[in-house]
């Protein structure tokens, strides 16, 4: 927080604060800036509020430059979030977004490390009708970004499937208590009767200004930790006793978000703060996101997640504060075990007795482009699938609930549009990357574009060095922001400049401790070179079962760091 002359916290509130304030629950001018034909962008402030709506300004960044030198305004489009909680959704669901995804987008769907749908490219005269679309199918846009709380995720497992249904119900139930309540969205996308008196419209839980920024909540069922609990805002791990769910251990405070250079900005792991039972998430949640609204710094958009109102202000004051808020006291966290957060691709069954199949998609992104007809291959799924498509937080799909007699129709057509890779190695099948370029407004290096290429070479150093099995987990993001969870990863990419990222190693292998920085502003020949030795080094020296994250600390090449993480080169 900045300080102002006589040494007081400076008060005034960030210009987001003015536009929330302003906006008459989120209508602002977005419905003028849709119709004014002059620009292909919307009004500055309407550019914030779009995001509540799931909406983002974007621009061509690989045409930004061209575009002004002939003095064009930048080439605009939009992207939209599509909010799919638990990441379940039905066959006819994805052959609708499919079908916009061809028709008013790039002709690609992207899945987020979130679990959710994004669409990119979309023209300004194309946003309501793509609004309107997304919603005849039974989904929606709204808090699929904004400062409120964004899709909630669950893991997607398909082998202990009663116990995902179960636990998907309450996600989805969570994710509906905590939506927005204002009508702005019904008329300005669905053309529903304006309300007349927005004075009497009620935001019971965000109240008028809504949340101080983002907010996440994330749904673990170990062994599982696919969901990376512990980077999330709020997480609840499910407790299970012999197959029954007992309740969920609760923890708050995670988040990934940083900037280079500011050290009083800094990733963070969530802090367990007790256990609750299963009718109680609701409550639990709503009761977390009202002290970050009452408490959250709204004066510095860089300090406002719920990491740093807790760091602020001290664990123990959080966890009363919530207690006091829901009048009752959580229990004490329960033991709790996880041992991976990759996907188990490939054919599972399921307690259900149906059949399940998780496919990877490179980055999420799903084109029909020269590694396969990814995009026509799953419409052609969809189109004979009756079960569900679950879209998991590393950025992959299940095909989920396949009686056997569609077993071999659904794999004839997975192999034949390349859904299904058996040469893929460890190191990419437990890769994640942000999009990056050339739309995110935000990047500093590429992600999704080059990963896969990296990912290659170090393929080889690992193969080179017997350990093109061993599976660890690295992720890439093209600036600080960490939408891929990067301080989490065993190996960790963060995009400083163009070609060139900070690395980061040792995390643990399930998620519950951050890397530290390794090398800084480094390209790619220095990252080959600095990851070869240590790869040769963890070959030969390795105890039995011991993770490549686990191992850099041990051996001395970085110093371990528990939930709080600065830039800061820690080599030892
Ligand atoms: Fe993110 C901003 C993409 C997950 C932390 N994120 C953005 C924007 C919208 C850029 C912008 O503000 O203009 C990116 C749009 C790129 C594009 O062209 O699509 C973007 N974030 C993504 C997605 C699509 C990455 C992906 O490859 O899948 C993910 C969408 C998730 C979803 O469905 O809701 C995505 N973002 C995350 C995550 C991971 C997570 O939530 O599990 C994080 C880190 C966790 C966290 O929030 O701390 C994340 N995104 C950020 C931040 C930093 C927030 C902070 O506290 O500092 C920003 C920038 C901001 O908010 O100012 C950001
Ligand atoms: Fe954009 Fe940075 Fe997020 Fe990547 S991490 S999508 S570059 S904001």
């Amino acid at each position: 927080m900045t300080t102002s002359v006589n040494s007081k916290p400076e008060t005034k509130l960030t210009d987001v604060e003015r536009i929330k304030t302003d906006s008459k629950h989120l209508r602002g001018s977005l419905t003028q800036s849709l119709l004014d034909r002059e620009t292909g962008a919307i009004a500055t402030d309407d550019t914030q509020l779009s995001k509540f709506h799931g909406i983002y300004q974007q621009d061509n960044r690989d045409i930004r430059a061209e575009r002004k030198k002939q003095k064009l305004e930048p080439a605009y489009s939009f992207m939209i979030r599509v909010r799919v909680p638990g990441g379940v959704m039905s066959s006819e669901q994805w052959l609708a977004m499919d079908e916009l995804a061809t028709t008013h987008a790039n002709n690609t769907l992207r899945i987020t490390t979130r679990q959710a749908i994004q669409f990119h490219g979309v023209v300004k005269k194309n946003l309501k009708q793509t609004i309107a679309s997304i919603n005849d199918s039974l989904m929606d846009t709204i808090a699929a970004c904004g400062d409120v709380n964004r899709n909630v995720m669950c893991t997607p497992n398909p082998v202990q499937s009663r116990l995902h249904s179960e636990v998907y119900e309450l996600s989805a139930k969570l994710s509906e208590h905590l939506t927005p309540k204002t009508n702005a969205y019904h008329e300005i996308w669905l053309d529903k009767k304006k309300l007349l008196d927005t004075k009497s419209e009620q935001e019971p839980i965000y109240g008028d200004t809504y949340l101080p920024r983002k907010f996440k909540i994330g749904i673990a069922i170990p062994p599982r930790n696919d969901v990376d609990v512990f980077t999330q805002d709020l997480g609840f791990i499910a407790i299970m006793t012999e197959g029954q769910l007992l309740g969920f251990n609760v923890v708050a405070g995670g988040g990934m978000g940083m900037s280079h250079g500011e050290p009083d900005t800094y990733p963070r792991l969530a802090s367990v703060i007790g256990f609750c039972p299963p009718d109680k998430i609701n409550e639990v949640a709503e009761k977390v996101v009202t002290v970050q609204r009452d408490y959250g710094d709204r004066t510095n958009r860089k300090h406002a997640r719920l990491k740093y109102t807790i760091d602020d202000r001290g664990l123990d004051w959080f966890t009363e504060e919530v207690n006091k808020r829901l009048g009752w006291t959580l229990q004490q966290a329960k033991p709790y075990e996880f041992n991976s957060r990759g996907d188990r691709l490939g054919w599972t069954y399921g307690t259900d007795g149906l059949w399940h199949l998780t496919v990877h998609i490179s980055n999420g992104r799903l084109v029909d482009g020269p590694d396969g007809k990814l995009l026509t291959g799953m419409r052609k799924i969809a189109e004979t699938h009756q079960g569900e498509i679950r879209l998991t937080a590393n950025q992959n799909l299940i095909v989920a609930g396949i009686p056997s007699g569609n077993r071999n129709a659904v794999q004839s057509i997975a192999e034949a549009h390349g859904l299904i890779d058996k040469q893929l190695s460890r190191l990419v099948s437990n890769a994640i990357a942000c999009v990056a370029f050339p739309t995110c407004g935000l990047a500093m290096a590429e992600s999704e574009r080059y990963m896969p290429s990296l990912l290659e070479k170090i393929d080889g150093l690992l193969d080179a060095n017997g350990l093109k099995n061993v599976p660890i987990v690295s992720r890439m993001t093209g600036c600080p922001n960490g939408c891929a969870r990067p301080y989490a990863a065993e190996i960790g990419f963060v995009g400083k400049a163009p070609g060139r990222y900070n690395l980061y190693l040792g995390a643990s292998f399930v998620g519950d401790r951050l890397n530290t920085l390794y090398k800084e502003n480094i390209d790619e020949a220095e990252i080959l070179e600095s990851l070869e030795p240590i790869f040769a080094d963890y070959a030969s020296n390795q105890k039995e079962g011991e993770r490549f994250g686990d191992y850099v600390i041990r051996a001395g090449y970085v110093t371990a760091t528990a939930n709080r993480s600065h830039e800061v080169s820690n080599v030892v």
